[in-house]
C-alpha cells in the first residue's frame, strides 16, 4: 500500500484509527506496519531512575494519506501511549473516553452553529483497535473493564500484538478464551455483523470469515527483507522469517484489507449514525433534564421534549436511509451501464471476427 504524503490536504475517504493498549504489545509497530512508514516513533526507553515514575497518557492523532484499492484514505491515527499492568490505570481510562466524547461534542457544536466552519474536521474515532498482550492465558480484568466501558463509543476491534510469540496451537487457543470471554462478560466489540436473510451470499461469506479470526492475531515489522528479489515485510528469528504479510502467518492482510476496505463504510457508518447519534441523544436529554431540574419543568414537559427529541432523530434516520438507498441505486445504474457497454463491446467483437469468443 503505497505511502501518498503526509500532514497533506484532506482528499477522499477520511478514516480514523485509535489503538490502545498495554504498553509494549508493539502498537507503535503495527501503525508504522499498516502505514508501511515511520509515521510515529518509538518511545525512548526510561531509564532506571526514572521508570517507576507513572507518565500520564499522551493522545496525539497522526494524519496520513494512504490508497487502499485505488481508493485514497486520509487517515488519522490515533496512538495513545500504552497503559501500566499493575497501577490504577483509571486515568488512562478517563483520557480515552474524554478524547472520544471530545470529537462527538465538536461535531455536535460544529452541527448546531448556524454558519459552518469549511475548516472544521470530522475526528470521531471510526475504529478502536484493542492491544491485548500474548500471554496465552486469558482477558485480564483490564482488558474486560476497558473494552467494556470503551464498546458504546467506538467500533472496538480486539487483536492480539505480537502475535509470533505464540505458537499456531497456543495462538488458536487463546483466541477461543478470548472469545469465551467475550461472549460471557457480554463485551459489544465490533464482530462484524450481518443479516443471513438481508445480506448477499458474498458478504455473510466474507463476514463470517472475519468473524471466525476474531480477535486477529498481528504481527508488526518495519524491517524488509529480500525474497527471491523482491522486498518481504518480516521479523527475522535465527531459525526463519516470520512474514507480516502473509496470511498463513497471521491476521494482518485480512485486518487491514477489512478496515481499510470492505468495512470502512460500515465502521463509519456505525459511528456516525449508531455511535454519535446515541451519545447526541443521551447528551440532549441529559440537558434537557438538567434545564428541566433548573427551571422546575412539569414532568409532561420534559416527556412531550423527549419525544421530540426521538421523531427528529427518526425523521434524521429516515432521511440518511433514503441517501443510502439512492447512493446504492446510482451504483446499480452504473454498474449495469458498464455491463451493457461491456456486452455491446462483446457482440461488436463477435461481429468482427465472426465467431463467439467463447
Ligand atoms: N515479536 C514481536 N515483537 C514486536 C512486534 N511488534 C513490535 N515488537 C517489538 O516489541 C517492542 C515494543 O513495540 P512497540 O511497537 O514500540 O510497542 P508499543 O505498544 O507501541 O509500546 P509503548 O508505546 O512503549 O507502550 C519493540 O521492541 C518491537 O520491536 C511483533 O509483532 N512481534
Ligand atoms: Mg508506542
Amino acid at each position: 500500500m503505497p505511502l501518498i504524503g503526509r500532514r497533506s490536504k484532506v482528499k477522499g475517504v477520511q478514516f480514523t484509527i485509535m489503538v490502545v493498549g498495554a504498553s509494549g504489545t508493539g502498537r507503535t509497530t503495527f501503525v508504522n506496519t499498516l502505514c508501511d512508514s515511520n509515521l510515529i516513533p518509538h518511545k525512548v526507553c526510561d531509564s532506571p531512575e526514572t521508570a517507576h515514575e507513572e507518565q500520564g497518557i499522551e493522545i496525539r492523532p497522526v494524519d496520513v494519506e494512504l490508497e487502499e484499492d485505488g481508493i485514497r484514505i486520509a487517515l488519522t491515527v490515533v496512538d495513545t501511549p500504552g497503559f501500566g499492568d499493575s497501577i490504577n490505570n483509571e486515568n488512562s481510562f478517563q483520557e480515552i473516553m474524554s478524547y472520544l466524547e471530545r470529537q462527538y461534542d465538536d461535531i455536535l457544536a460544529e452541527q448546531s452553529r448556524i454558519k459552518r466552519n469549511p475548516r472544521f474536521k470530522d475526528n470521531r474515532v471510526h475504529a478502536l483497535l484493542y492491544f491485548i498482550p500474548p500471554t496465552g492465558h486469558a482477558l485480564r480484568e483490564m482488558d474486560i473493564e476497558l473494552m467494556k466501558r470503551l464498546s458504546p463509543r467506538v467500533n472496538v476491534i480486539p487483536v492480539i500484538g505480537k502475535a509470533d510469540s505464540l505458537t499456531p496451537t497456543e495462538l488458536k487457543a487463546f483466541k477461543a478464551r478470548i472469545i469465551e470471554d467475550i461472549d460471557y462478560y457480554d463485551i459489544p466489540i465490533y464482530n462484524f455483523p450481518y443479516d443471513p436473510e438481508e445480506d448477499d451470499e458474498e458478504t455473510v461469506q466474507d463476514n463470517t470469515e472475519l468473524r471466525a479470526l476474531l480477535p486477529f492475531a498481528v504481527v508488526g515489522s518495519e524491517e524488509e527483507v529480500e525474497i527471491d528479489g523482491e522486498p518481504v515485510r518480516a521479523r527475522v528469528y535465527p531459525w526463519g522469517l516470520v512474514e507480516v504479510d502473509n496470511p498463513r502467518h497471521c491476521d494482518f492482510v485480512r485486518l487491514r484489507g477489512a478496515i481499510l476496505g470492505s468495512h470502512l463504510g460500515d465502521l463509519k457508518m456505525l459511528t456516525e449514525d449508531v455511535l454519535y447519534e446515541t451519545y447526541r441523544t443521551e447528551k440532549l436529554s441529559k440537558s434537557i433534564l438538567d434545564d428541566s431540574q433548573d427551571s422546575e419543568m412539569l414532568p409532561e414537559d420534559l416527556a412531550n421534549q423527549s419525544v421530540l427529541l426521538k421523531e427528529q432523530q427518526l425523521v434524521k434516520e429516515q432521511e440518511r436511509l433514503r441517501e443510502y438507498e439512492l447512493r446504492a441505486k446510482h451504483e446499480i445504474g452504473l454498474m449495469k451501464q458498464q455491463l451493457l457497454a461491456k456486452e455491446e463491446a462483446l457482440r461488436n467483437l463477435e461481429a468482427r471476427t465472426g465467431s463467439s469468443p467463447y
